[in-house]
């Protein structure tokens, strides 16, 4: 028989993956969306995107590194942990003159949200004051505001909600059963912890995590299912794509087949239908025609600058030239 017949339809084509009855995903119906036809998951990723969002606008955050490595943790995959060496230079809190000058060239740039990361477990008592005048005063410039700071203590949230901040990013970053194989100084019943502190104080969450560190198809599918049942779910969903860190323990590991980066964020689309998916790390290695198809399975939102934390970003002309020929427009 022809591989063209039109006698045979694929199975799935006819039959909706499995939606859960009620709200709750399951591994099993996660991993379900995974295994369709590419076009199949696909066109249901348009479909869910099409009745929540404009499809061809892309929210665009800047980051900024304002305290740089030396981190005590030791997750796998970061420059940043202070047990590898990868050749970074530390760098202690930034001045608030400095994080402002950035901020106002981030908006001038047209970035509607600037986030503010810093290599920490956590902040202390001392680091934290600096930060919620950063907070306060970069909300002033009318721009929105993200931290990333680490794990918090009781109180912390609120004082940073107070300060202004909109946003609070803190990944899962990989399955429950994977984490142990990644990071082994805090867990992710730790990370759950402190997004529940986020969303106590009303600040919006911003949580994904990554793909790409020899973790299987099924972790993806557990790490999605856990962050769609977060209720309600993160308001933005950063899927990051790994960027092998030199003198990092996942510098080797085999690069993920970039269609299944494309799953990933149909899946996330999905099952987290009035989320903003963020297209995170990983945007330069991709190439223009991996963006285009993230943008397809409902991506709408990255990172612009051309720094992330501490490696390179695409740049300013890239994205401007991939978003006119796909007739994007930045919000
Ligand atoms: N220390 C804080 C924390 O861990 O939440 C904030 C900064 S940390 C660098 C923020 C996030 O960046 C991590 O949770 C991880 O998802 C992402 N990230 C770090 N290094 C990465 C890499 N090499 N590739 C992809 N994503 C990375
Ligand atoms: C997120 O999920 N990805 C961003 C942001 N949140 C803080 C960080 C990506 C870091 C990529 C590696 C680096 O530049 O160090
Ligand atoms: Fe530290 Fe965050 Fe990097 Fe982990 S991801 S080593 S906590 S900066």
């Amino acid at each position: 028989m022809s591989t063209c017949s039109t006698v045979e339809q694929p199975v799935a084509f006819h039959r909706p993956a499995a939606v859960p009855a009620d709200a709750e995903w399951t591994t099993d119906s996660v991993a379900a969306l995974f295994e369709l036809p590419f076009n199949d998951l696909i066109f249901r990723a348009q479909q869910v995107h099409r009745a929540h969002f404009d499809p061809n606008a892309v929210q665009c955050s800047t980051l900024l590194s304002i305290k740089t490595g030396g981190c005590s943790e030791d997750c796998s995959y970061c420059s940043q942990s202070k047990r590898y060496k990868t050749g970074l230079e530390s760098e202690p809190l930034m001045s608030l003159d400095e994080v402002l000058k950035m901020a106002e060239a981030a908006k001038t740039k047209g970035a509607t949200r600037f986030c503010m990361g810093a290599a920490w477990r956590s902040p202390k008592e001392k680091d934290l004051e600096p930060v919620l005048e950063m907070v306060r005063e970069v909300k002033k410039l009318g721009i929105e505001t993200c931290v990333t700071l680490g794990m918090l203590k009781e109180g912390q949230a609120e004082r940073l909600k107070e300060a202004g901040l909109d946003y609070y990013n803190h990944n899962l970053d990989t399955a429950r059963e994977f984490y142990s194989e990644v990071i082994t100084t805090h867990t992710i019943d730790d990370r759950l912890a402190t997004i529940d502190k986020v969303r106590g104080a009303g600040i919006k969450v911003c949580a994904g995590g990554i793909v790409g560190m020899g973790e299987n198809r099924r972790a993806r599918a557990v790490l999605i299912a856990q962050l769609a049942n977060l209720n309600p779910p993160p308001e933005s969903v950063p899927i990051n794509s790994l960027v092998r860190i030199e003198g990092t323990p996942l510098d080797k590991v085999a690069a993920l087949d970039p269609l299944e980066f494309v799953r990933t964020i149909a899946v996330a689309r999905i099952t987290m239908p009035e989320s903003y998916v963020r297209l995170s790390a990983g945007r330069q290695q991709m190439g223009e025609a991996i963006q285009a198809l993230c943008y397809l399975a409902g991506a709408n939102s990255i990172f612009t600058g051309d720094r992330l934390l501490t490696t390179d970003n695409t740049s300013e002309g890239e994205d401007a030239a991939l978003f006119a020929k796909l007739g994007i427009k930045a919000v």
